[in-house]
């Protein structure tokens, strides 16, 4: 499945491949940034980094009082020494965000201005610490239904539909220099892509910036249909922002509820033995069926490469991906391209890295 190749050659390196077209990324937590093994595939085959967890508001602004820099500044430290992009994420996201920020201590609910201003003194404080050394932020993370409506977040109960348009406000002051994105799953069904189409044209219509749609990517063999990816891919491009595979991820388990496909971390289904069926190894032919799934999805993103500024891969290896998890814990899944035995898969050698192989 994997080969460590001689060092006297040239190394193959992910970076060199697609250089020229696109930055590549993966999703880090603190332990990659503290081993040695890890920080060698990172400086070989990286050029852009994105904290898995670190920034989350639970976890760099635990309490009202409290901020949690140390493990995102080592990390930024790390990319800075290596020449690396670091995407923040995320600033405002349903999910991950501790009680106390939407509700009093009696339990009522905060009003708008409250949760406004508090909005505006996180993102200072944090994406402001970064200011010229973040390449860019996920500003707001996952705000659309499937449908295309809003999720009815406690953000957006409280503060109403412009929570993002702020958001992205106070972002642009923290960090003027900063790259602002949207960040979300599932943008390649046609309704949740006109959404965020629309909410790109009525913030560039209010004159507020916005650089970029992130597009999370988390796929299977089977789902979603490329076409419709690649559709989404133009739409967004045709808004006159970047595009990016965000958090690219490809399941090769059978997916335990077909109705709820997609990251939605709320979901969690007890393990169960036939949806576990690699446990042991991936057979041969599971492996080329992922090969060849790998193999359309970048043809597609080197056709489209003058449109995508960066692909990022949720994780660096195997072992670690959040895929063995979710929806089931306790699976073993294969999703990335580098293997639970953390060397390179044979395949992602031969990614098409050339126009229109
Ligand atoms: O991979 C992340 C996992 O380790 C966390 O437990 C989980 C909840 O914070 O978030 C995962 O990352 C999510 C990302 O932040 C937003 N899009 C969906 C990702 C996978 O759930």
């Amino acid at each position: 499945m994997s080969e460590q190749k001689s060092e006297v050659e040239s190394p193959f390196s992910l970076k060199q491949a697609f250089e020229g077209k696109f930055v590549i990324g993966a999703a880090v937590n603190e332990h990659h940034i503290s081993s040695e093994a890890d920080n060698l595939l990172l400086t070989q085959h990286y050029n852009t980094l994105t904290p898995e967890n670190m920034m989350k508001w639970e976890e760099i602004h635990p309490t009202p009082t409290q901020f949690s820099f140390a493990r995102p500044d080592d990390l930024v430290s790390f990319a800075e020494l290596n020449n690396m992009q670091v995407v923040g994420h995320t600033l405002v996201w349903h999910s991950q965000t501790p009680d106390w920020v939407f509700h009093r201590e009696d339990g009522s609910r905060k009003s708008r201005e409250e949760l406004l201003l508090l909005m505006k003194n996180h993102i200072d404080t944090v994406a402001g610490r970064y200011k010229n050394r973040l390449y860019g932020w996920d500003v707001v993370n996952e705000a659309f239904n499937e449908d295309g409506s809003l999720r009815q977040s406690l953000w957006y109960e409280i503060i109403g539909e412009d929570f993002i348009e702020k958001a992205f406000e106070y972002a642009h002051e923290a960090a003027p220099k900063a790259k602002l994105y949207y960040n979300d799953y599932n943008l390649f069904k046609p309704a949740k892509r006109e959404g965020v189409v629309s909410l790109v044209k009525r913030l560039q219509s209010k004159g507020i910036k916005i650089d970029g749609v992130g597009m999370q990517a988390h796929y299977s063999l089977e789902h979603p249909d490329l076409k419709e990816v690649e559709d989404s891919i133009k739409a967004f491009s045709l808004l006159g922002v970047d595009v990016m595979l965000t958090e690219l991820d490809i399941s090769v388990l059978p997916f335990p509820d077909e109705n709820n496909m997609g990251a939605d971390v709320g979901l969690s289904i007890a393990l169960q033995d036939e949806f576990n069926p690699y446990s042991d190894s991936l057979p041969s032919n599971i492996q080329k069926e992922l090969a060849n799934r790998y193999q359309s999805l970048f043809a597609i993103v080197n056709r489209h490469s003058d449109k995508i500024s960066r692909v990022t891969f949720w994780g660096l290896h195997d072992g670690h991906s959040w895929r063995n998890d979710w929806p089931m814990p306790g699976r073993k899944d294969y999703p990335l391209l580098f293997g639970h035995d953390k060397g390179l898969k044979d395949f992602a050698r031969q990614l098409p890295f050339a126009e229109d192989k």
